[in-house]
């Protein structure tokens, strides 16, 4: 029984880690940028990795300098996960 568990524990563990390293590439344009949040809001086309359709959503930055390089306007591609329950911009580059 106690073997049954610590399986089931460890696949449990493995799907989460998974889904947390799942990955999505997207094109958005940026429509606010929170500094003090960390936060950059974004206009976005479907990611297909996320299974998320076109929206305009809330990104958490994986580090604060990032939004110095973003401003209201600026059109991006990007890389974001999902970590601890928030979309995280991982990367991003802009477009001409
Ligand atoms: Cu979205």
């Amino acid at each position: 029984m106690l073997r049954v568990l610590i399986v089931a524990v460890a696949l449990f563990a493995q799907a989460a880690a998974a889904l947390a390293q799942a990955e999505a590439r997207g094109e958005g344009e940026v429509r606010k940028v929170d500094a003090s949040a960390g936060k950059v809001t974004l206009r976005h086309g479907p990611l297909e990795g996320l299974d998320m359709p076109a929206m305009t959503m809330v990104f958490r930055v994986a580090e604060p300098a990032m939004l110095d390089r973003l401003k209201v306007g600026d059109r991006i591609r990007f890389v974001t996960a999902k970590e601890g329950g928030a979309f995280t911009l991982k990367s991003f580059e802009k477009q001409e």
